[in-house]
């Protein structure tokens, strides 16, 4: 069975004439021993809520769970999708991509991520199984990770997490081949990988990655650990090539006639067409798969025993719908916050919105990287997530932001919760590769970023974001909201929630007046954009500002109009959505002939695409904002000095006029 998977891995990355081989043919037995005989799983019910979730942490094996895949019977992966491996429109990506097919549980690729996406799987896994029951919630988290998995820095947040939280639901195979694509890993580390797992709160084993008495053995041992288990896995990378084996040259794609011949005839494959896989094999492949089956149809059984209500909240949740409540909750809040009209900082108008949303929500898990007072993100109801109280609803997932970005997608992919976390913008630097991961897998996380200017003040320059915003709108598929005052931040929260992808919300630290005293039903950052204030005098001017510069934008406005020029605010909290509109609303919202002005405390970056596209023109168009790093200084004082004032915005629409 093992070599099943070596041999699908090789002759797919030679037809293709790319990939990795290595790392499929010296896993392939720790693989097999784990989908044959513990790895809970139904090729028939790919998505079934209580299955084990399986990452392959070093995607660049992805031939190994494609085979795993295609032998078992899923059905998205026929033999034509192994023969079309890392080809266009294919399942089979170069990496494995969530979504692609059944049974890929996370994408994978940036090494370590997976790693930290399966503590994230545990957590959830944990919290349902607190919430609904073990008779509806009760898995493991099974992760292959190599090398270079444990020595990215994220795996080191990721492990220390899962081990303060005593996630024994958590077994991670480490593929211990000593290789990595420089050569030796004795090169570049010399880490005792056990040492330091166990020196977090993991149990560990040794494990010779070829024998599968001793793999069996182990794997068993593993699930019945109190802690979270690391199983050192000693294997041969290219296992069965004549020379190639045990080598950095086995890492990528082997692809010479002579070695492909060697290493079948070493494991004792011969006289075989490519892809050919005998009938027995297929069978013992299709028993391994048929395991499941049982188990499947036990769990359904105790579903189908609940209450219909109950049963329709579990596959609510974990459909990621939110409930319909959200909605009126929300509805409420604008309407007495637009009475209201509170001066409050959007992080405070944020946990205002939670106050109302998470007890009619009760999927949200929230968190913090260790700034839950600055980030506003606990409210009183959520208790905390901890290795005695899995029923807890927040997590301080500690100054780790990177590995909570990571473990927030875990959550949202397990399914069943909807993660929220916090730092400060400038530290979405940190949390990066995988916020752009959230992105690309379409995953709705949140991001809870406040302190979202040089408005955060005498911090200084290393914690005020400036370029954070247009790196973030830059990246596809993630919407980023800025709200202006708290009706915004109650409009973006409910957004945010009911999405399918992932959001940022972009949060000050000072305090705004309201801007939105007339309640309206209609959500109007939905739409993007929106006019916020039109025009008294004949419309001369149009200033387009985000969140704490709105404010701004409404003083220039009043005083342009005591000059009789006539000057429209637009107030632009999320520019992805406002793209999403059609034509004839952007036109409405931004007609040609007006200056435009664009106000907001960050780079210009992007901003152009508003000023002097969509029927704007270069000559027509302003930026008020930052052109480098903020200075440590009371805000107040900030504003003035970078020129982010009223009077320079009223100033930039005089000289364009
Ligand atoms: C974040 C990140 N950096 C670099 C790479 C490129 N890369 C892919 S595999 C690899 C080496 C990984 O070594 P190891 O995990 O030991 O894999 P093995 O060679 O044993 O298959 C590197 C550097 C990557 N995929 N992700
Ligand atoms: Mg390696």
């Amino acid at each position: 069975m093992a070599n099943a998977l070596r041999v699908l891995a090789l002759d797919a990355v030679a037809a293709a004439n790319s990939g990795h081989s290595g790392m499929p043919m010296g896993m392939a037995d720790v693989a097999t021993v784990l989908f044959d005989s513990h790895l809970r799983f139904d090729p028939k019910a790919p998505r079934w809520h209580d299955r084990d979730r399986f990452v392959l942490s070093a995607g660049h094996g992805s031939m190994l769970l494609y085979g795993l895949l295609h032998l078992t019977g899923y059905e998205d992966m026929g033999e034509d999708q192994i023969r079309a491996f890392r080809q266009l429109g294919s399942r089979t990506a170069g990496h494995p991509e969530f979504g692609h097919a059944a049974g890929i549980e996370t994408t994978t690729g940036p090494l370590g991520q997976g790693l930290a996406n399966a503590v994230g799987m545990a957590i959830a896994e944990e919290a349902l199984r607190a919430r609904f029951g073990a008779r509806v919630f009760d898995h493991h988290t099974w992760v292959i990770a190599g090398d270079g998995c444990l020595m990215e820095g994220v795996s080191q947040e990721a492990i220390t997490l899962a081990g303060h939280l005593a996630l024994s639901r958590l077994i991670v195979l480490w593929d211990d081949n000593g290789i990595s694509i420089d050569g030796k890993v004795s090169l570049t580390d010399s880490t005792d990988q056990r040492a330091r797992f166990e020196a977090s709160g993991w149990v560990t084993r040794a494990v010779n990655a070829h024998d599968h008495a001793d793999i069996e053995a182990a794997l068993a041992w593993a699930k019945a650990q109190k802690q979270p288990v690391m199983l050192a896995c000693k294997s041969h990378i290219g296992f069965g090539a004549p020379t190639l084996q045990d080598t950095a040259k086995a890492h990528g794609a082997i692809t010479g006639a002579d070695e492909i011949a060697g290493a079948k005839a070493a494991i004792g494959w011969e006289g075989k067409a490519p892809f050919e896989i005998p009938a027995a094999i297929r069978a013992d492949w299709a028993r391994a798969a048929a395991r499941g089956a049982e188990a499947r149809a036990e769990w359904q059984a105790r579903f189908a025993a609940l209450t219909p209500a109950r049963q329709a909240e579990i596959d609510r949740v974990m459909a990621g719908e939110a409930p319909k409540k959200l909605a009126s909750a929300v509805r409420k809040l604008k309407r007495r916050l637009a009475e209201e009209a509170p001066k409050m900082a959007t992080r405070k108008a944020s946990e205002v919105a939670l106050a109302e949303i998470n007890p009619v929500m009760r999927e949200t898990i929230g968190g913090s990287a260790d700034l839950t007072g600055s980030n506003n993100t606990r409210t009183a109801d959520l208790g905390v997530f901890s290795a005695a109280d899995r029923k807890g609803r927040y997590i301080h997932y500690g100054i780790r932001e990177h590995g909570m970005a990571a473990a927030m997608n875990g959550i949202a992919l397990h399914g069943g919760l909807a993660p929220y976390g916090g730092t400060f913008l400038c530290f979405a630097d940190y949390a990066r590769p995988s916020i752009r991961l959230s992105a690309l897998m379409g995953v709705r996380t949140v991001y809870v970023m406040t302190h979202d200017s040089i408005g955060l003040g005498e911090d200084g320059p290393t914690h005020q974001p400036v370029e954070h915003l247009a790196m973030l709108r830059a990246t596809p598929g993630l919407n980023v909201f800025r709200p202006a005052d708290a009706v915004e931040t109650a409009e973006a929260w409910e957004l945010a929630l009911s999405a399918a992808g992932p959001s940022v919300l972009a949060l000050t630290r000072q305090n705004l007046p309201a801007v939105r005293t007339a309640h309206v039903n209609r959500n109007e950052v939905g739409r993007g954009a929106y006019i916020l204030a039109e025009a008294e005098a004949k419309r001369a001017a149009v200033i387009v500002a985000t969140g704490s510069e709105v404010e701004i934008a409404m003083a220039a406005k009043a005083m342009l109009e005591a000059e009789e020029i006539g000057t429209r605010v637009v107030s632009m909290p999320c520019w992805e959505l406002f793209e999403a509109q059609d034509e004839t609303y952007r036109r409405r919202v931004l007609p040609p002939g007006p200056v435009r002005v664009g106000v907001e405390a960050a780079v210009r970056t992007g901003w152009d695409r508003w000023l002097c596209g969509e029927r704007g023109s270069a000559k027509k168009a302003g930026f008020v904002g930052m052109e480098g790093f903020g200075a440590s200084a009371p805000y107040q004082e900030l504003y003035k000095s970078f020129g982010i004032t009223a009077e320079a915005v009223a100033a930039e629409v005089r000289r364009l006029l």
